[in-house]
């Protein structure tokens, strides 16, 4: 079966419902089809300053939220980034043949090194996108399922194998971007010119999971929309309509179309409404999943070691071959 990797980070607690459509939703599917691997990147967390009670168990939370999110641990692995030190090791080899320009290209460092300052932006969230080619090449990854907003780490990450491989001989295989159109990039509700985010959105803009239905519903009906009353897609003239019906129509399985005629002469009132009742329906059991996972977390953490167990057995392999590629003397 061809392999998938993807991760999460244990950043504020709830999943989004960026996070959700974007990526997680898929991952679930994937589980079905490939040999997938999922982490919580505790890691990369720490590239912005933690407190460390908080990462411990925002990381558990993030991974009761993956197994309320359908990922079974018999069906897929499922772990903690920290766990297996592999990462760090071959993330070390890859700043050696990153250029520092290529780095210093990736837009998501410019946004959020902009908005932080120079003093105040750690050299992690520089090297970042580098930990990240780690994790994906140590598992010899085929596809990354991931939202549009990760798809230039990916393609740096093609790079990356490639430069590897030409310079020490074929040693990862090459992964691809694995990006549904429908849902790379669900909105901010509040802005929908930028992407729905943890850090960039105000919390009237993002959707989530954990929180009460009537705190998401009381968002979704004040979304901004536009001053027409016609319920159409259509993601320039429209943005804000055309997320909300993005988002109706996967939490449903409705097509696009079938909406549209569906709210024909209808306002944007009577969409936000059912849309409210959608998510409040949609969260209600993944709630209660994820509550009864973190009820038990000494189950939980045995789901994890299990996991980095599987994910080392891989990891360590890869990350073998690579230092004999580089000529690391073997240890004795
Ligand atoms: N708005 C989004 N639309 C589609 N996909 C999205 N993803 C994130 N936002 C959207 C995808 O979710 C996965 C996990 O991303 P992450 O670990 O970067 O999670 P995050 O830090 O919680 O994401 P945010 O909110 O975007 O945080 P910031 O802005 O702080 O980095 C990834 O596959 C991502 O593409």
């Amino acid at each position: 079966r061809p392999r998938v990797l993807s991760g999460i980070q244990p950043t504020s607690g709830s999943f989004h419902l960026g996070n959700y459509l974007g990526a997680v939703r898929q991952w679930s599917a994937l589980q079905e089809t490939h040999d997938a691997f999922y982490m919580v990147v505790d890691l990369h967390a720490i590239t912005i300053p933690k407190d460390p009670q908080e990462l411990r168990d925002n990381t558990r939370l993030a991974a009761a939220q993956l197994l309320a999110s359908g990922l079974d641990p018999d069906r897929c692995t499922v772990f903690v980034q920290s766990h297996v030190p592999e990462h760090t090791q071959l993330s070390w080899i890859m700043e050696c043949l990153t250029g520092f320009g290529e780095a210093s290209r990736m837009t998501q460092f410019k946004d959020k090194s902009s908005k932080q300052g120079a003093d105040r932006t750690s050299v992690g969230l520089f090297t970042y996108p580098v930990l990240q080619i780690a994790d994906i090449l140590l598992y010899q990854a085929n596809q990354v399922p991931v939202g549009e907003d990760q798809r230039q780490h990916v393609e740096l990450t093609r790079d990356l194998a490639l430069r590897f491989n030409g310079r020490y001989g074929a040693t990862f295989t090459v992964p691809e971007p694995y990006i549904l159109k429908e849902t790379a990039k669900i909105y901010d509700l509040q802005d929908p010119a930028i992407k729905m985010s943890k850090s960039a959105s105000t919390p009237k803009g993002i959707i989530n999971l954990l929180d009460e239905p009537k705190v998401s519903a009381k968002k979704i009906k004040s979304a901004v929309t536009d001053t027409d009353t016609v319920i159409r897609f259509d993601e320039d003239k429209k943005p804000g309509i055309s997320n909300l019906l993005t988002i109706y129509s996967t939490l449903t399985g409705t097509g696009i179309a079938e909406l549209e005629q569906k709210y024909d002469g209808k306002g944007y009132g009577a969409l936000k409404t059912e849309l409210s009742e959608i998510v409040g329906e949609w969260v209600a059991p993944f709630r209660a999943r994820t509550q009864e996972y973190l009820a038990d977390p000494a189950a939980l953490d045995a789901v994890l070691a299990k996991g980095a167990e599987k994910a080392r057995a891989v990891a360590s392999e890869t990350l073998a071959l690579a230092y004999d590629r580089v000529g690391f003397l073997p240890a004795a």
